[in-house]
């Protein structure tokens, strides 16, 4: 074997992870496209993935999980801090020795007969401040290719880490995909992450939720930087000008679409546009100037497949065009090519459903494509991918979005009265569920959408923030906003368009972060006068006084909002910061 560092950490690692594994080979992965071509093929032939049509999809590959590995499960998602309270209430904890002896248990020999890949990767350009190095140990080709996709891999990447020790630690085993036998494992004081029992992207894929978010909020909170689960998007307007937004939603709030929305058609001809830098995740730290500058870890988006199509996400769907890997779509054997429900309403009739079966998409009432089936493709296909995508240095932030899922409560869009109490407005995001998770309209909360990927206490976590903002000029510190795009009617239709109607939201917002558009104080925020939303083209479609109807705050259900904020705050056992109980103290007297 070819090693390609003499990092002696990374050795004496691997050394040990090797011997508990017991691979029958090890294979270095370069980052060349030589040796990623030659793994492509042995996946083809293995079966592990299928080759489509290379004229209308090149370079592009299908695969699909086993029946019971569709989606993380944060269920078996655990923080292994050696005390609970280092967790939290809202993480499963597991001690770092029980979890540690455990996980070693099931991944011993587990390599038998089998092929280690070890995955050099860079969270962040290759050599950038805001960089952080992890390698994975894995077992599946596939995961080495999708990582390919999503990070940055190779040998640059130890080239740059030299002998540091500070690189992440990633051991990912299939061994037999036995849910009861799944565990994905975060050890925050180690660096390190172990997955077993999995073959599905967000449990095996470790530089995205494992590291970048969950072991890297708590990098963040030892090194004074933040690791958000949110998308980075830049609009820029006539005079050229680029303003950069970071938004932070719940699955399933239409992250990827906002992140690459297309602007209404009068926006577009005054000569806006909207540049994406990141989908999903976003590092954020404080530049010289005192301005918070954030970048996407990633180098590719791993989107939900189903309801992607030329309407809803025209962007995504160009960017799935080539060099993309399709996991648990519909193949067309007509074509060998992909569909999935909701990409256009001609349903192949010879195909193959996600399971693996003969499956006629006219006549069968069972789907096709699994609702979460996924693509992996590089950021670079996207037409609409920022130029500063690159830029190790990140791009300034002027705003930050919260958003939900409400069909009443929240209004289209408020603003807080300033960073703490913007920090209590992400500490009381929640979104009410939609059928794809069972029961309808539950309200689960969802601070800065970080429940599930914080990896340590969230009361520590929003400590942070605020401690974040102390350290920032009060008009350097970019402005926080909360928004609402699901508000629904008396009849149960939604109120606003959305889409890329949504940047009429986001126009506002970026006047009021130049001190521009006017707002009315109430109980819970800086609420924009609904003539200050520019309806130009969708006059017909969205009433002025529907748009005040969505700018509406509820007291009476507010009141009941700021008991069930109480309540979910109650579980931190008075760790939760003054600054954050002041915010709730003064949204009930503003409210009584
Ligand atoms: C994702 C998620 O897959 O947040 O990005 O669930
Ligand atoms: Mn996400």
């Amino acid at each position: 074997m070819v090693e390609l560092t003499r990092n002696p950490s990374v050795l004496k690692w691997l050394e040990e992870k090797l011997k508990l594994v017991k691979p029958d080979r090890v294979v270095w992965i370069d980052g060349s496209e030589e040796q990623l071509a030659k793994l492509r093929e042995e996946a083809c032939a293995s079966g592990e993935l299928h080759k489509l049509n290379e004229e209308l999809l090149p370079g592009c590959y299908l695969h699909r999980t086993a029946l019971n590995d569709v989606a993380r499960v944060e269920h078996r998602t655990f923080i292994c801090t050696p005390v609970k309270e280092m967790a939290g209430p809202t993480n499963n904890w597991m001690a770092p020795d029980e979890a540690y002896a455990l996980l070693e248990g099931i991944a011993k020999n587990s390599y038998i007969g089998r092929t280690a890949y070890v995955i050099p990767y860079s969270m962040g350009p290759v050599g950038s401040p805001f960089s952080k190095a992890g390698v994975e140990l894995t077992d599946s080709i596939y995961v080495v290719l999708n990582m390919a996709i999503m990070t940055r891999v190779g040998k640059a990447v130890f080239d740059v880490l030299g002998d540091s020790e500070d690189w992440v630690r990633g051991l990912h085993c299939r061994c037999g995909i036995v849910e009861e036998q799944r565990y994905i494992c975060q050890f925050p004081q180690d660096n390190t992450i172990i997955s077993v029992n999995s073959g599905y992207g967000g449990n095996v894929l470790l530089g995205k939720k494992c590291f970048a978010l969950r072991i890297a909020s708590y990098q963040g909170w030892k090194e004074s930087w933040l690791a958000e689960h949110m998308l980075i998007l830049g609009v820029e307007n006539p005079q050229g000008e680029v303003k950069y937004i970071c938004a932070a939603f719940p699955s399933a709030c239409g992250k990827t679409n906002l992140a690459m929305l297309i602007p209404p058609e009068s926006y577009r001809k005054k000569g806006y546009r909207v540049w994406c830098v990141g989908d999903d995740i976003s590092w954020i730290r404080k530049g010289a100037d005192g301005r918070l500058y954030a970048i996407n870890p990633e180098n590719g988006f791993f989107g939900v497949a189903p309801g992607t199509n030329e309407k809803s996400n025209p962007n995504a769907l160009a960017s799935t065009k080539q060099g993309t890997i399709f996991t648990n779509v519909v193949l067309n054997n007509d074509n060998n090519t992909v569909w999935w429900e909701g990409l256009d309403k001609n349903p192949p009739a010879n195909a193959i459903d996600w399971k693996g079966n003969a499956w006629d998409g006219t006549v069968s009432g069972e789907k096709g494509a699994h609702p979460n089936s996924r693509f992996t493709a590089p950021a670079k296909n996207c037409p609409c991918v920022s130029s500063e995508f690159e830029n190790p240095q990140g791009v300034p932030i002027s705003a930050f979005v919260f958003g939900g899922r409400r069909a009443k409560l929240a209004p289209l869009v408020y603003q807080a009265f300033d960073w703490n109490h913007g920090v209590f407005v992400g500490s009381i995001m929640a979104s009410e569920t939609t059928a794809a998770a069972g029961a309808v309209g539950v309200v689960r909360r969802d601070p800065m959408a970080m429940l599930p990927f914080c990896g340590y206490n969230m009361a520590d976590y929003w400590q942070h923030w605020i401690d974040i903002g102390a350290t920032l000029d009060a008009e350097k510190a970019p402005k926080i906003f909360n928004v609402n795009w699901f508000r629904k009617d008396e009849e149960g239709n939604f109120m606003w368009p959305g889409f890329g109607d949504n940047l009429r939201v986001l126009d506002w917002i970026l006047e009021r972060c130049e001190g521009k558009a006017q707002a009315d104080e109430t109980a819970i925020g800086f609420i924009p006068k609904a003539e200050d939303i520019n309806l130009e083209g969708i006059e017909n479609e969205v009433s002025l006084a529907s748009l005040k109807a969505m700018l509406e705050v509820d007291s009476a259900l507010w009141r009941t909002e700021a008991e069930g904020i109480a309540e979910f705050y109650a579980r931190f056992e008075g760790k939760v910061p003054s600054e954050m109980q002041a915010s709730l103290e003064m949204l009930r007297s503003k409210l009584a």
